[in-house]
Parts: C-alpha cells; sequence; structure tokens
C-alpha cells in the first residue's frame, strides 16, 4: 500500500518505536505502584518520555508534561480546565471538532476569527480584531489537518498575552513538523496527538500544561492517596488511573526520532513531495489544487479536488488501487466552510514516503480526467 495518510495517523513507525512497545509489555509494570523493580523500571520510563518530550518542546519541567490518549483528550482536559458557560472563546476558522464539539457542549459563546487560507497577515488581523476585552479563551490550531496551513501561532500567542487572554494551541498536526517552544509561546496548554508525526502508537498524546488544570478523571494517581480529592501538582492531577506503558514507551522512541532528525529536515522532506504532487497535477485538469506557493504558509499537507468526481468516490477507487488518502471532511467541518470547499481529497505525508510512490497516486488520478 502506498500511505498518504500520515495526518490522520503515521502508519509506518520507527523500528525502535515497535520494539521499545514490545520491551514495555514484557518488562514494565505502572508508575508509582510500587516500589519493586518492574514499577521503579516504569516510573523511570515514563520520567524519560516527559523529558523527551520537554526537550522538544522546550518545557521548564517535565511535570508539566501530561500524558493523554490522543490530542482530543489533551484539548478536552485543556477546554474544561477554563471555559465557563456564556464565555466569549475565539477560535480560527480551520479548527478540528475535537474543539468545536468540547466548546460546544460547554456552552462557549463563540467567536470566529475567519480569515482566508495561506494568508498569516489575515489571519493575525482576524485575530486583533476578534480578542476583545470580553474575551475569556482562545483555541486557535497551528497548522489546519485539513489543508496545512500555518497559522501565525507566537504572533495570535503575543497579542493573547498582552491582553492576558488564555490561550489553547491544538498542536496535532505541527508537533513534529514544526518547532515549538512551549515557554516562548506562553500558552496555557498545548495538546498534540502521539501517534501523527511524533511517531508514537495510537492511544497516545500529550497536554503541555502551564498551569494545573482541571482533572477529567478522578481516581488512583499512585500518589497523595489519603486526599479525597485528585492531588494538586502535576502530571498526577491529570493523570489518574494506570498509564499505557507499552504506548508511552513508543512515544519516546518516536519523539527521539524526531530530535535525531529534526523537524526541519521532516518539514522540508514532507513540503517537497506536497510541492512535486503539485507540479505532477498541474497538467490534469481535473484537479483543483488547494496550495500555497508561500513557504511559511503550507506543511505538507495537500488537500485537492476533482471536477466530476466526489471525493469519497475517488478515495475509494484510489484505494482499490492500493493508495490510501483521506477524503470528507476530515473531522473539521468549519474548515470547509471557511475555505469554500464541500469535502477534499487529502495527500499528507511522513518522511517515510518517496517521491517514487506519488507517481502512482498522479497515474491513478488520470482516470478522473
Ligand atoms: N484529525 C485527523 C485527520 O485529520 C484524524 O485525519
Amino acid at each position: 500500500m502506498i500511505y498518504f495518510d500520515a495526518a490522520a495517523t503515521t502508519l509506518q513507525k520507527p523500528g525502535s518505536v515497535t520494539r521499545a512497545m514490545r520491551r514495555a509489555a514484557d518488562t514494565l509494570g505502572s508508575p508509582g505502584r510500587g516500589g519493586h523493580a518492574a514499577a521503579m523500571a516504569a516510573a523511570e520510563e515514563a520520567y524519560a518520555c516527559r523529558e523527551a518530550a520537554s526537550e522538544l518542546f522546550h518545557v521548564c519541567s517535565p511535570e508539566q508534561v501530561v500524558f493523554c490518549m490522543n490530542a482530543t483528550h489533551g484539548l478536552n482536559l485543556a477546554i474544561k480546565s477554563i471555559l465557563t458557560p456564556g464565555m466569549r472563546t475565539v477560535i480560527s476558522g480551520y479548527e478540528h471538532n475535537a474543539v468545536l464539539r468540547p466548546l460546544r457542549e460547554g456552552k462557549a459563546k463563540l467567536a470566529i476569527a475567519a480569515s482566508p487560507l495561506f494568508r498569516p497577515e489575515a489571519a493575525l488581523d482576524a485575530f486583533h480584531r476578534e480578542l476583545t476585552a470580553d474575551t475569556g479563551l482562545c483555541v486557535v490550531n497551528h497548522v489546519s489537518n485539513v489543508f496545512g496551513f500555518i497559522q501565525p501561532v507566537s504572533e495570535i500567542a503575543e497579542l493573547c498575552r498582552k491582553r492576558r487572554i488564555p490561550l489553547i494551541v491544538d498542536a496535532s498536526q505541527s508537533a513534529g513538523i514544526l518547532p515549538l517552544d512551549f515557554e516562548a509561546l506562553g500558552a496555557d496548554f498545548v495538546a498534540m496527538p502521539g501517534h501523527k508525526s511524533l511517531y508514537g502508537p495510537q492511544g497516545t498524546g500529550l497536554l503541555l500544561c502551564a498551569r494545573p488544570g482541571k482533572p477529567l478523571l478522578e481516581g488512583g494517581s499512585g500518589s497523595d492517596s489519603r486526599n479525597s480529592g485528585m492531588p494538586s501538582m502535576l502530571p498526577d492531577r491529570l493523570e489518574a488511573g494506570t498509564h499505557n506503558m507499552p504506548g508511552i514507551a513508543g512515544l519516546r522512541q518516536g519523539i527521539r526520532f524526531v530530535q535525531s532528525l529534526g523537524t526541519e529536515k521532516i518539514l522540508r522532506h514532507e513540503c517537497m513531495l506536497r510541492q512535486r504532487l503539485c507540479t505532477l497535477l498541474e497538467d490534469n485538469p481535473a484537479v483543483r489544487l488547494y496550495a500555497s506557493d508561500r513557504e511559511d504558509a503550507q506543511t505538507g499537507v495537500l488537500s485537492f479536488s476533482l471536477a466530476e468526481t466526489d471525493c469519497e468516490t475517488a478515495a475509494a477507487a484510489l484505494s482499490e488501487a492500493g493508495i490510501a488518502l483521506r477524503a470528507g471532511l476530515h473531522c473539521a467541518p468549519l474548515a470547509h466552510d471557511t475555505a469554500g470547499t464541500d469535502g477534499t481529497l487529502r495527500a499528507s505525508f511522513s518522511v517515510f514516503n518517496t517521491p517514487r510512490e506519488l507517481k502512482k497516486l498522479v497515474s491513478e488520478l488520470e482516470n478522473f480526467r
């Protein structure tokens, strides 16, 4: 199979990830649950993963790195830690349902800082306008999962800091691809999955926390057990229940893999594939590309549509031909509304994809001319 769906999940993982998961399943107990060798080894592994993440994302202390099941879990934790009903909440026009649904459930008063695709300056202007004095929260994704649009998150964060508005960043599509400096950003929370560009397994995610936050789950933490409430300190406060140690061990190796390559090289490779695919598809009049010429505005994610064929039908045909792409709304209807699309085909790459694989996709798309 040719796999171009890294924005959903990276399928090819470094060998070190799967080896670490196997070793963890065979040897690790649970951190904080017992003083025996297996529990101690688990505590060391979990701490080493927090350390690796805090190094990669410039988090002051490894304790501020909270393990989650995925970015959705982290975003729910973050949003529910800050949001109160009726709170004016500013979001970009490219947010995912992982942001929209908890905000709606929490009765946020939504204000959308909408801007055209691949125009970071316009995005910043929209946030400038919308981040009014009565705003209680701002949530923004670093990169749109549908279009790979890189939002000016540092500048938005600066606005939020100046206006004293709490900020949550959804780094689902940027963690492992773009540099991310948590301390410099000054966000309250940054959520990310482990299973996309950090090359960890499904069932892992991280929430970087600048404040203790409110637990979504209460239960055993392996600490402060006489306390009838959750401990006040991180990470225990937000990590009730037994940890996913095979996942955490795999994620640690995924982070090490990203560190060994460097995000700059990873981004360059994925953008090179996206640009080559654009060039190769230029001759096909049935294809409409959603792409930017600006290097600072798009990652290696490319959405496109076909003149005569609906995207789900095309994705099914491509799947038959052995090519995996995601089609439809990508759980982000707002992004499509903002960009004026009603579903797209999306090719998204990882470091394991090669230019040779693009040719097969281009040739299959000839069938839709
Ligand atoms: N949000 C993920 C995607 O874009 C799952 O496919």
